[in-house]
C-alpha cells in the first residue's frame, strides 16, 4: 500500500464513529468474495477489471483452485460519503461447512455483518446457520440479494416475475428472523424467570404467561426491507449494485414525487399514475406493475437485452441517456459481459450502493450494546450480576470505547493466523531512500576502485563501466552485503530460525484502550477467574506486572507487533486506537488458538467461540519416513494452533490423529501439514469412522419378517446357549438378562443387568453434556471439600428441570424411581449411558442435593462407577464408546474380610459415628461390611483386594450384560443438503441410495426447476460422496453435509441364520451383506482385534479360520 494510504487509515482509526466492523456472511458460493473484490476495487487495490475475477481475499493456492474460501481474512478500505470518510474493516467469511468454524471467528470481531443470498439459490441450511450466528454474537445483519443478473440470463425471468422472487426470499429471510427474534425474546424471559425472587414473592404467583413479552417488544426494525435501506440487490460478477434509496432521488427529480414518498413505495403493491404524479396502492387497479418493476428492473432488464443482443443503437442511446463514457476497447470486445460490467459498473457501482448501506445501517463500535457486552464477559451460567465490581466497571469501558490513557486496554484474539515469515512487513525489503542509494553508489564505487587499484597497482582516476553499474542494476545485485544492512535495521529481532519459517499472527481486535507496541499485558486462559485474583492479589496493586504472585490461568506478555490488515499484505502500525481489527504478531507462545487480552486484571475471559460444526472426520497420519517424527510432532502443534476447529491427539495405541469437520478440511489440514507446517512426507491412514454400541429391545420378528414363533425360540435358545457357554466359569446369567460375578477373591458378588434407555433419554443426556459435567464437577469438589457453597441458583434451575424431563421419559413400572437412583454418567461421568443402583448397600447419587450425604458410599461408589465408566468407554463389540445404555446394579454382596474382630469393631463405630440419617445403610450389614473399605483399615492392601478387582469385576459384568442383550451398532449421521436441478435428480438419488443414504423431504424452489434434497447419509459412507455428486452431475449439485446424530443400525452383527426360512432365504453360510458386521469387522481389523472370519479357500470347501489368524 501506499504510504500515504497507509497514513490516512491511521488517521481514521481514531474516529470510532466512522469505523464500521464487518464481515461478510453467506451460504457457499453465493459471491462473498466476489463482493468483497467489488469493495476492495473501489479502493483501487486490485482494477475493476479483475474485480470478481481475482478473488483477491483468497489469498492460499488451494482456495483458488477449488473456488472456494477456506480461512477468514480481513481488509481495512476507505470510504468517502459526502464529507464524512470512513473505515470499514471488512472480514471475508468461507460458507462451506467444514469451515464454519472460521465464520465463529469472524464474528466475534465484527459489530455488523453483510449476509449475501443468491438471489436463483434463495435461503439456504448456511444462510440460516449464519443468521443465526450472528444473532448469537448479537451483532446487526444487513441483506445483499446477490446473482440479480442469473435471473435474467439464466431463467429468463421478466421483470415482473423477477420481482415476485425477490419478494419471496425477502420473507423467508424475515420468516428466519422473526423465528430467531421469538427464541430469543422467549429465552430472556425464562432467565427472568429463573432469576431468585424477592422474598415477597409468593409461591402463588408462579403462573406466567410466556407470549406476554412478545407483542410489546418492538422487532420491526430487525426485519429486511428495501424501505428501511438495509437490502441490496447486486450482481457482483457485472460488478452493479443498488439500494432503492438510489433510485429514489434519481426519480424523484424526474416525475416530481417527493423522495420520502418514493422511499415508502418503491418496493411493495404500488404502481404510479403518472399523469396525477401519484403513488397508489395496487389493489386499486389490478394489473398494474409495482413501481420496482417499473421503474427499476425494466431499465436493468432492457440494458442487458441491448448488450447481449447486440443491439449497438440502443446501447449508445442507453450510454448516453445515463451520462457514461465507455471506452472504445470495451464497447468493441467481443464478450458482451465486458461491455456490460463497464457500463453497469459506471451506472450502479456495487461498491457505493453497499458500503452507503453499511456505513448508515451498521453500527460503529461506539454503539456496542450492554446486552452484548454482558454476554461476552459472563462464561457459562454466570449472571452479569454476580461477577465482582471491578469486573462490572468494566462495561463502561467497553461501551465508551474510549482512547484515553486509563482506560483499560481489553482485545480478543479469535484466531491465530500462519504466516510466511518472509511475507512480514519487517523482514520485507523495502524501498531505499535517495540518501541511501548514494551512499550505496558510493560505496560501490569506492570498492571497485580498490579493486582496479589492487590488480594494476595504482589508483584509478575514472574507472570505466563505473556510471551504468549502480544506477542501473537492481541495489541488491550491485551491493550483496550492503543489502543485508538496512534489512537488519528494519528488522531488530533476530532472524527467524529455519523451524520458524512460519510466523504467527493474532486476528484480533482492541475493544477498549489503544493497543501500543511494547505494552505489557496479562494474556488471559479460558479458565481465568478475576475474582480468584482479586482475591490473592490486594485491592489496587501496583507493582509490575512480571512481579504478581504466580495465579492461575494467567500469563503476561507484550504486543510485540501490530499489524493493519490488508488482505494479503500486513502494514506496520506503532498503535491501534480501541474499536479497530488488528494484526498482533509475537504471541504464539503464549496464546493457542484465542484468548482475551487486557491490562486490568478483573476483566474475565470472553466466552468461548461457538462452533457449529463437530470435527467428526478422523484420520491417523504418519511420517513416510519414520525418523521425521519430531517434525510431524511440531508440524501437527503449529498446525492445531493456525487452525480453529482442528484437533489433534495422539490416541492410547500412539497414533497421531488429525480430527477435522470434514473432507475438505481434512484435505487443507494435510496440505498444510505438507507443505508448511511439518514440511515432510507423510502417509495418512483411511478416515477412522467413529461408531457406538448399544442394545435393543430383543426383536419381534425375524429377518425374514416371520414373527418369532416356538419353532426360533427353540433354536434362539440354543444359540443363547452356545453364547453362554462362551462365558468364563463364575460368570451367571439368569433368563431375563441379570449377570452375576464375583470378583476373583469371592470377597464381593454383583448383579448388574443392562436395559436398553428410551432414545428421548439418550438424546436428552447428549443435549445436557456440558450440564452433567458442570454438576459433576461441583458433586466432587463438595466430597473433597474444595467448595462449599450452593451451586448459582440459574444451574440449581436448569438441573431440576433436566431431572424433570428425565423422569417424563421414564416412566413405567420398569423405570420406577430410575431417575432418584442414578448414582453416575458414563463414559468420562458425562456421556449418554447411565448407571442406577437398586440395591440397598450402595445408593451414590448424581444429584447435588443428595450429593452431601453420599460421601459415605464413595470409596465403594469410586470403584464401581470407575468400573462403569471402563465399561462404557469402550463395548464389547469392536471397543467403541456405549450410547443409550442403562445399567442397574441390581445385587452387591459383600463378604466380611478376615480381620481381627478388635479392628473391625473400631471400624465399625467410626462408620456409625458419622452421623448417618439412613438408617438402612447405617444398621448392620452393608455399611459394617463397607467400613473396612474405608482403605486405611488395611492399609496394605490398599489396591487390594477390593478396590482393584471391583473395578474389574464391575466392567466384566457390564461387558457380559451387554453380550446377553441384542447388541447393535450405532452409526454417525451426517444430514446432507442437496441443490440439484431436475434433469440431474435422478443421478443425486442414485448416489445416495448407494450409499444407504435416506432421503427426509424434497422441495421445488418456487419459481424454477432447482430441487432442495435434504438426506441423511452414514458417515460411514460419505467419503468421496461430494466428489461423486459432482462428478455424476456435471458439477450441477453439490452437497453440504453436517454432522447431525447417532442411529441405530438395524441388521444384528452376530446374526446367524437359525429358522428354515432364513436358511431358505440367505443361504448356509449367510454370507450376503451385513452392514453392521462390515463395519464391526472393519473397526475390529483397523484396533487389531481378533476378527472372525470365514475365509474362501477352495471353491466348496470351507474353513473356518482360528480367532487370531
Ligand atoms: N452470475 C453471477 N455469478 C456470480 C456472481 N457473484 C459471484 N458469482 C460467481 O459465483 C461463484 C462463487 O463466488 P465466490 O465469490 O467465490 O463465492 P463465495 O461466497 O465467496 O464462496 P465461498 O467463499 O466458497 O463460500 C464464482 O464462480 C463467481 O464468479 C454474480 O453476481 N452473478
Ligand atoms: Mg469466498
Amino acid at each position: 500500500m501506499v504510504l500515504r494510504g497507509l497514513e490516512k487509515m491511521v488517521q481514521l482509526q481514531k474516529n470510532p464513529a466512522n469505523i464500521r466492523n464487518i464481515c461478510v456472511l453467506a451460504h457457499v458460493d453465493h459471491g462473498k468474495t466476489t463482493l468483497a473484490d467489488c469493495l476492495i476495487s473501489s479502493n483501487g487495490i486490485i482494477s475493476s477489471r479483475l474485480a470478481g475475477k481475482m478473488r483477491y481475499l483468497d489469498s492460499r493456492e488451494d482456495e483458488q483452485v477449488r473456488g472456494i474460501t477456506m480461512k477468514s481474512s480481513a481488509i481495512s478500505l476507505h470510504y468517502a460519503n459526502g464529507d464524512q470518510e470512513y473505515l470499514i474493516n471488512l472480514i471475508d467469511s468461507p460458507g462451506h461447512v467444514d469451515f464454519s468454524s472460521e465464520v465463529s471467528t469472524a464474528v466475534r470481531i465484527c459489530d455488523g455483518c453483510i449476509i449475501v443470498v443468491d438471489a436463483v439459490e434463495g435461503v439456504c441450511p448456511q444462510t440460516q446457520a449464519v443468521l443465526r450466528q450472528a444473532w448469537l454474537e448479537n451483532i446487526r445483519p444487513v441483506l445483499v440479494i446477490n446473482k440479480i443478473d442469473r435471473l435474467i440470463v439464466e431463467l429468463k425471468f421478466t421483470p415482473q416475475e423477477a420481482y415476485a422472487h425477490l419478494k419471496n426470499i425477502l420473507e423467508q429471510m424475515n420468516a428466519l428472523t422473526g423465528t430467531l427474534f421469538t427464541s430469543k425474546v422467549l429465552e430472556e424471559r425464562a432467565d427472568r424467570v429463573g432469576e431468585p425472587r424477592g422474598p415477597a414473592a409468593e409461591p402463588g404467583e408462579q403462573l406466567y404467561d410466556w407470549s406476554s413479552g412478545l407483542e410489546d417488544t418492538d422487532d420491526s426494525h430487525l426485519y429486511f426491507s428495501p424501505d428501511q435501506g438495509n437490502v441490496v440487490f447486486t450482481s457482483a460478477v457485472d460488478g452493479w449494485g443498488f439500494g432503492i434509496e438510489h433510485f429514489a432521488s434519481i426519480y424523484s427529480q424526474k416525475i416530481g414525487i417527493r423522495k420520502d414518498v418514493l422511499l415508502r413505495t418503491l418496493w411493495g403493491d404500488y404502481y404510479i399514475n403518472v399523469k396525477a404524479k401519484k403513488v397508489m396502492k395496487a389493489d386499486q387497479a389490478k394489473g398494474k406493475k409495482p413501481l420496482f418493476v417499473q421503474l427499476i428492473l425494466e431499465n436493468i432488464w432492457s440494458l442487458y437485452e441491448a448488450v447481449l443482443k447486440r443491439d449497438k443503437e440502443k446501447i449508445d442511446r442507453i450510454v448516453t441517456s445515463l451520462g457514461l463514457s465507455i471506452s472504445a476497447r470495451e464497447a468493441r470486445h467481443s464478450d458482451p459481459k465486458v461491455q456490460l460490467s463497464a457500463i453497469c459498473s459506471q451506472w450502479l457501482p456495487v461498491s457505493q450502493a453497499v458500503l452507503a448501506m453499511v456505513c448508515q445501517k451498521l453500527p460503529s463500535p461506539l454503539e456496542m450494546t450492554p446486552e452484548r457486552v454482558e454476554k461476552l464477559l459472563c462464561t457459562g451460567p454466570q449472571t452479569f450480576d454476580s461477577l465482582p465490581l471491578e469486573t462490572q466497571a468494566l462495561k463502561a469501558a467497553f461501551m465508551k470505547c474510549g482512547s484515553e490513557d486509563a482506560a483499560p486496554v481489553i482485545i480478543f484474539v479469535s484466531k491465530m493466523f500462519a504466516i510466511d515469515a518472509k511475507a512480514l512487513p519487517e523482514n520485507k525489503p523495502r524501498p531505499l531512500t535517495q540518501e541511501e542509494m548514494a551512499e550505496r553508489r558510493e560505496r560501490a564505487r569506492q570498492r571497485h576502485a580498490e579493486k582496479l587499484a589492487a590488480t594494476q597497482g595504482q589508483a584509478p582516476s575514472d574507472p570505466p563501466q563505473e556510471g551504468g553499474a549502480p544506477g542501473t542494476s537492481p541495489p541488491a545485485a550491485a551491493e550483496p552485503e550492503g543489502d543485508q544492512r538496512p534489512l537488519e535495521s528494519a528488522a531488530p529481532r533476530p532472524p527467524q530460525d529455519g523451524d520458524r519459517a512460519e510466523s504467527f499472527i493474532a486476528f484480533a481486535r482492541v475493544f477498549s484502550g489503544v493497543a501500543r507496541r511494547g505494552k505489557k499485558i496479562f494474556v488471559l486462559g479460558p479458565k481465568y477467574s478475576p475474582a480468584e485474583f482479586l482475591e490473592q492479589v490486594p485491592h489496587g496493586f501496583s507493582a509490575a506486572l512480571n512481579e504478581l504472585p504466580p495465579v492461575p490461568h494467567l500469563a503476561c506478555g507484550t504486543l510485540e507487533r501490530l499489524y493493519l490488515l490488508m488482505g494479503r499484505e500486513l502494514e506496520e502500525l506503532e498503535e491501534v486506537p480501541p474499536g479497530n481489527v488488528l494484526g498482533i504478531g509475537g504471541l504464539q507462545d503464549l496464546v493457542l488458538k484465542s484468548a482475551t487480552l487486557c491490562s486490568s486484571p478483573s476483566c474475565p475471559p470472553f466466552v468461548p467461540l461457538s462452533f457449529e460444526a463437530t470435527p467428526i472426520v478422523r484420520v491417523a497420519v504418519e511420517p513416510t519416513h519414520p525418523s521425521e517424527m519430531p517434525q510431524l510432532v511440531r508440524g501437527m502443534k503449529l498446525l492445531n494452533q493456525a487452525d480453529p476447529c482442528v484437533q489433534v491427539l495422539i490416541q492410547e495405541t500412539g497414533e497421531h490423529v488429525l480430527v477435522t469437520a470434514g473432507e475438505v478440511h481434512l484435505q487443507r489440514c494435510l496440505d498444510d501439514l505438507r507443505e508448511r507446517f511439518a514440511k515432510i512426507q507423510i502417509s495418512v491412514s483411511e478416515p477412522i469412522i467413529p461408531f457406538r454400541e448399544t442394545i435393543t429391545k430383543p426383536p419381534r420378528v425375524d429377518m425374514v419378517n416371520e414373527e418369532i414363533g416356538r419353532q426360533q425360540k427353540v433354536a434362539v435358545i440354543h444359540q443363547t446357549r452356545e453364547d453362554q457357554s462362551r462365558l468364563p466359569e463364575g460368570v451367571q446369567v439368569d433368563a431375563d438378562g441379570l449377570v452375576t460375578v464375583s470378583t476373583p477373591n469371592r470377597l464381593a458378588t454383583l448383579g448388574v443387568r443392562a436395559l436398553p434407555l428410551p432414545e428421548e433419554v439418550t438424546r436428552l443426556l447428549e443435549a445436557h453434556g456440558d450440564l452433567i459435567r458442570r454438576m459433576e464437577t461441583w458433586t466432587s469438589s463438595l466430597c473433597e471439600g474444595r467448595v462449599t457453597g450452593e451451586l448459582p441458583q440459574k444451574v440449581q434451575e436448569q438441573i431440576r428441570e433436566f431431572r424433570g424431563q428425565l423422569e417424563r421419559h421414564l416412566t413405567g413400572h420398569r423405570w420406577r424411581d430410575t431417575v432418584d437412583h442414578i448414582c453416575s454418567f458414563g463414559p468420562r461421568k458425562c456421556g449418554p449411558n447411565i448407571l442406577v443402583s437398586r440395591s440397598h448397600a450402595f445408593q451414590g447419587s448424581v444429584w447435588p442435593e443428595a450429593a452431601r450425604d453420599a460421601g459415605r458410599f464413595r470409596d465403594l461408589g469410586n470403584s464401581l462407577v470407575s468400573g462403569f465408566q471402563l465399561a462404557t468407554l469402550a463395548g464389547p463389540m469392536c471397543e467403541e464408546p456405549l450410547m443409550g445404555v442403562c445399567f442397574v446394579l441390581e445385587k452387591w454382596d459383600l463378604a466380611a474380610p478376615e480381620a481381627p474382630a478388635g479392628e473391625r469393631e473400631r471400624e465399625g463405630q467410626a462408620g456409625a459415628g458419622e452421623g448417618d440419617p439412613d438408617p438402612e445403610a447405617s444398621g448392620a450389614g452393608p455399611c459394617e461390611k463397607q467400613s473396612f473399605l474405608r482403605g486405611d483399615a488395611a492399609p496394605a492392601d490398599c489396591y487390594g483386594p477390593l478396590s482393584g478387582q471391583l473395578i474389574a469385576t464391575m466392567k466384566e459384568a457390564c461387558r457380559y450384560a451387554l453380550q446377553v442383550k441384542p447388541q447393535r451398532l450405532m452409526a454417525a449421521m451426517y444430514t446432507c443438503d442437496i441443490m440439484a436441478t431436475s434433469d440431474v435428480l435422478g443421478r443425486v438419488y442414485a448416489v445416495l441410495s448407494r450409499r444407504e443414504g435416506r432421503v427426509l423431504q424434497e422441495e421445488m424452489r418456487e419459481g424454477t426447476d432447482v430441487f432442495t434434497i435434504k438426506a441423511v447419509l452414514p458417515v460411514a459412507e460419505s467419503f468421496g460422496f461430494a466428489d461423486e455428486i459432482r462428478k455424476r452431475t456435471s458439477g450441477l449439485a453439490s452437497p453440504q453435509l453436517v454432522f447431525s446424530h447417532w442411529e441405530v443400525i438395524p441388521s444384528d452383527p452376530f446374526w446367524v441364520p437359525t429358522t428354515e426360512e432364513e436358511y431358505l432365504h440367505f443361504g448356509e453360510k449367510a454370507d450376503s451383506e451385513n452392514q453392521a458386521r462390515k463395519y464391526m469387522n472393519a473397526v475390529r481389523r483397523r484396533k487389531g482385534l481378533a476378527v472372525e472370519e470365514k475365509l474362501v479357500e477352495h471353491a466348496e470347501k470351507q474353513r473356518t479360520l482360528g480367532r487370531n489368524k
